[in-house]
């Protein structure tokens, strides 16, 4: 399957291609969680709900792989590095009780996964320490044995997280498509230079392309039952 995507057309298979969705958890998307204690306006986040969720809802039609993600912590913050608790001037720092649950902390209220995005059994479920989605996860290991080539990224934010998740995807030799209307910052600048970022150089990072390019090419495959 090829699709028209910058700064050349992504081709990829969809049986070697995992849909990979980046921390649309409560804490990030909703007020009360650790993207609003950072001082942070979640709304500008939830308006790529709609975009994200029918993405999933075609990819799931076809039969793709999905694999969520969720930036959470032990119980005990044994996997959280005490310079990352600590950084800026949060209103409640990772692990503090606030209005969701305590703070990224993994099987709180607001360590979960939005509704409308929410894991289906079968479906690939990870919790992340760090920002990339490769780090101290084992998601490197369950791609390659589902024999995964391709990666197509949503999620936020998409100068942390997204975009480390990409170049860690990067490294490791997949080829990654990031859609542009399924992906946000709380700094729209941020948001516009990390999607720069990807595609420069002949697809440094990767490639960018948007649902609308991506949905008719899931919606010509056949579907699975
Ligand atoms: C942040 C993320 N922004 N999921 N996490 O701390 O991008």
């Amino acid at each position: 399957m090829k699709i028209t995507a910058l700064p050349f057309a992504y081709e990829f298979e969809l049986a070697h291609t995992a849909l990979v969705i980046i921390d649309m958890q409560r804490d990030f998307v909703e007020p009360g969680g650790f993207g609003e204690t950072l001082g942070n306006d979640v709304s500008l986040l939830q308006a790529i709900v709609p975009a994200c969720k029918a993405v999933l809802q075609a990819w799931r039609q076809a039969g793709g792989l999905v694999v969520h993600t969720r930036e959470a912590h032990k119980a005990d913050l044994s996997d959280c590095p005490p310079a990352k608790r600590a950084r800026g001037n949060p209103a409640l720092r990772i692990g503090d009780m606030g209005a969701m649950g305590r703070i990224l902390i993994a099987g709180e209220p607001g360590n979960q996964i939005i509704p409308e995005l929410a894991p289906l059994s079968g479906e690939i479920a990870i919790d992340k320490p760090g920002k990339g989605a490769f780090y101290a996860t084992g998601l490197h290991e369950r791609l390659r044995q589902a024999g995964i080539t391709h990666l197509v990224f949503m999620g936020v934010t998409t100068e942390v997280c997204v975009q480390t998740s990409m170049r860690e995807a990067n490294d490791r030799g997949y080829d990654g498509l990031l859609l542009e209307d399924c992906t946000e910052s709380y700094f729209p600048a941020f948001k516009t230079a990390a999607v720069e970022m990807v595609r420069a150089q002949g697809a440094i990072v990767g490639w960018t392309a948007t649902s609308g390019e991506l949905l008719p090419a899931l919606a010509a495959l056949p579907a699975q039952p």
